[in-house]
């Protein structure tokens, strides 16, 4: 005899949660030229001239500024390399990364 038992399937369905974004925040220091924070931007964060500008002077003035958001991994990645840039010249730049609310 063939014993066809058929189990019964319940699928239950998981909603995910949307990944949550981070931003990269470019903080100032005293130390830093103007010229080079702008070219880090330029360089990591594939900014023209003006926008790089604009976010190195509002840094510059008010202590930090948001970059740019990101997936986790990518933001982390981006902050990693553009601090390294300036740790290589022997700079203090520092880019951190923060989960947005
Ligand atoms: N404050 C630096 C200076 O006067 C320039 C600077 C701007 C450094 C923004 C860091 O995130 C920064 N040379």
């Amino acid at each position: 005899m063939i014993d066809i038992a058929t189990k019964p399937r319940t699928r239950t369905k998981i909603r995910l949660e949307r990944p949550r974004l981070y931003k990269v925040i470019l903080l100032n220091d005293d130390f830093t030229p103007r010229e080079f924070v702008v070219l880090v931007l330029k360089a990591e964060f594939r900014m023209t001239e003006e926008e790089a500008h604009q976010v190195m002077i509002t840094a510059h003035r008010r202590g930090a500024c948001v970059v740019a958001v990101f997936a986790r991994d990518i933001a982390e990645t981006k902050a990693t390399r553009a601090t390294d840039m300036a740790r290589t010249k022997g700079y203090p730049l520092l880019f951190t990364t923060e989960p947005e609310e």
